[in-house]
């Protein structure tokens, strides 16, 4: 059998785990990827023969290419995905499960012989800087040039990895193959107790990526609750004063709810001028542990973006913009005739294009010419606004914490949390519309525990208790907040701007930790009072502010309500002190003392 950069390593227990997935896969041949700059370019001309890539406008979009995923597979699967421990009651309610037992028989008959006449590539990767102690080690074996290549931006790839490991047993063994693409031999398997995921059947971002949401996710969570941290599905930003002190936050929003725009944020004009600064650490998933000095730390474990291409343009993320002008790989998105590339949102439609599904479009064709859950995969590297201390081993200290979704109707602009307890409780109620980020009905209302519904690794309840326990751990744990950009008027309109206007709110939010500001006790949290909020030079009615911060207590008893519903599924693990804090919040809104 043909092997490529085959020797980079003499550790035992991979080469004995390659061994056996060639056993099962049979490719043709094994390129093992090395991490240089002439690997990757190997290894992209190999993209465009197998036609993982399409070529694009070399002018407009430098070191760029497109890719068209399967018209079935244009999303996260979340029925697909299952979380396999011995136990069902560790996989817990919110997850699928399945046995190992069938897992394994299961994905081995849909993978045997499933690489015959292609390439097996074997991707080395650490999750986080190689120096930090956070860091953890995977391996991922795919027959995907596309998965290579996105892996090669999204992680650190190559021997350095290699080294870190060693000849240690410590990595994430993770099994990718494409199969034949049908949804009805598609599987995400996570097997938290052998440090292992194996997916079949899907080429597409969550699914096939097996570092994001697979590895730094579901299996990090696991790891982080036996071990004491935390994974989660948050953005890390900087956020500086005119006075030149940074405040760290991090944010967890349901997939596709504005983390990378926030991780982005370019200040208002005039708070710019004054010398307020944003700058980027990470947009989709931090790592936190709790500091000596009891503050909690944060690493992103990831090195690139793979962000959301609809309704990213110069005006809402023009740092996005400027980090996906080369180098890039575009997933899904519209081609136009001159070989550039657009997205809805992007600027005017052109006239005519071919479309993510690679046919013929024009904008009274009725439907979208790039798919709703389009993507960019870029390096972070390239980010004009990314924070110098992105990579710092130990992570950087967080002043708060921002819960937030997208509510209709509802949700105030903004909230604060009394305590840490309390602010678990509105983490763990937390709910949101669904987004084309996973297949499924988009829109509809669904309960989305600190963002991390799709990725809690097991039992829910668990989780709670985990992240009541780190709290209590933590002598200066982080303030937390709750947030929505996304309430709506009577016509459906956006009441807020959102997007670079969103600093008036995170200013508020940064005053509080600084103990420089008041707020008013609400029955749901502590709120700016309207002249709080610094909405200088805003365009916003009196009655959209006024809309914005309100709180309607007969919704809100309906959303208690809903609340208890929703705990009611969770089971037996859920601590007793999320209850006892929805009975207070009831209490509060029936107007009595909490
Ligand atoms: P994942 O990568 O799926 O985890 O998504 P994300 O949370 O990073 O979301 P992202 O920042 O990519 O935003 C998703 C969509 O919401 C994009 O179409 C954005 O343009 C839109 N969006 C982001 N922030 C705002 C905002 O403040 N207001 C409004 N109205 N839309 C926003
Ligand atoms: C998400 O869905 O939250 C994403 C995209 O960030 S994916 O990598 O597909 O999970
Ligand atoms: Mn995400």
């Amino acid at each position: 059998m043909d092997e490529i950069n085959t020797g980079i390593t003499k550790n035992k227990h991979l080469l004995g785990w390659i061994a056996e997935c060639v056993k099962l896969c049979k490719p043709e041949r094994v390129w093992w990827l090395d991490g240089s700059d002439a690997d990757k370019e190997r290894l992209t001309e190999e993209a465009y023969k197998t036609g993982d890539f399409l070529p694009v406008n070399a002018e407009k979009h430098p070191g760029c290419h497109l890719h068209r995923s399967a018209h079935n597979d244009v999303a996260r699967t979340e029925k697909l995905t299952f979380i396999c421990t011995r136990d069902e009651g560790d996989c817990g309610p919110t997850n699928n499960w399945m046995a190992p037992s069938e897992a394994y028989p299961k994905l081995s008959s849909i993978l045997d012989g499933s690489m015959a006449g292609r390439t097996m590539y074997v991707i080395p990767f650490s999750m986080g800087p190689i120096d930090s102690p956070a860091r953890k080690i995977g391996v991922e074996i795919t027959d995907s040039a596309y998965v290579a290549l996105s892996m090669m931006i999204m992680t650190r790839v190559g021997i350095k990895a290699l080294d870190a490991l060693g000849d240690s047993d410590d990595f994430t063994r993770c099994l990718h193959g494409k199969a034949d693409l049908h949804e009805s031999r598609r599987f995400i398997c996570h097997f938290p107790e052998d440090n292992a995921v194996w997916s079949v059947g899907s080429g597409y971002g969550g699914n096939a990526l097996l570092g994001k949401k697979c590895l730094a996710l579901r299996l990090a969570s696991w790891q982080g609750k036996k071990e004491g941290w935390l994974a989660e599905h948050m953005l890390i930003t900087a956020i500086t004063n005119p006075a030149g002190k940074t405040h760290f936050v991090a944010a967890a929003f349901p997939s596709a709810c504005g983390k990378t725009n926030l991780s982005m944020l370019v200040p208002p004009k005039d708070f710019a001028e004054k010398g307020w600064k944003v700058q980027t650490l990470g947009d989709d998933i931090a790592w936190i542990r709790v500091g000596e000095d009891g503050r909690f730390y944060a690493i992103n474990p990831e090195a690139g973006f793979f962000g959301v291409a609809p309704g990213t343009n110069e005006k809402t993320n023009p740092n996005a913009m400027k980090t996906i002008s080369k180098n890039t790989i575009f997933t899904n998105v519209l081609q136009r005739d001159d070989g550039s590339l657009w997205w809805e949102g992007h600027s005017k439609a052109p006239e005519k294009g071919i479309d993510w599904k690679g046919e013929e479009w024009t904008p009274e064709k009725g439907s979208p010419g790039s798919h709703p859950n389009s993507r960019f995969t870029a390096p972070l590297s390239q980010c004009p606004s990314l924070h110098d201390d992105w990579e710092t081993p130990k992570g950087v200290p967080l002043s708060a914490i921002i819960f937030g979704g997208r509510r209709a109707k509802l949700a105030p602009l903004v909230f604060e949390a009394f305590n840490w307890q309390h602010g678990t409780f509105v983490g763990a109620t937390m709910a949101s519309e669904t987004t084309a980020a996973a297949t499924g009905a988009v829109g509809v209302v669904r309960r989305d525990p600190m963002a991390m519904l799709p990725f809690i690794g097991y039992n829910v309840g668990d989780y709670f208790r985990h992240w009541l326990e780190r709290g209590a751990a933590a002598s200066n744990a982080p303030k937390i907040f709750h947030v929505n950009w996304f309430k709506r008027n009577a016509d459906g309109k956006y009441l807020w701007p959102g997007y670079g206007e969103n600093l008036r709110v995170l200013k508020w939010i940064i005053e509080r930790c600084d103990g420089r500001i008041s707020a008013v006790k609400t029955p749901i949290g502590l709120m700016p009072r309207k002249e709080d909020l610094d909405l200088r030079g805003l365009d916003l009615s009196e009655d959209a502010v006024e809309e914005l911060l309100a709180i309607d207590t007969q919704e809100w008893l309906a959303e208690v309500e809903s609340q208890a519903e929703f705990l009611s599924k969770l089971g037996e693990r859920v601590p007793d002190e999320i209850y006892v804090e929805r009975g207070k919040l009831k209490d509060r809104l029936m107007g009595n003392k909490g």
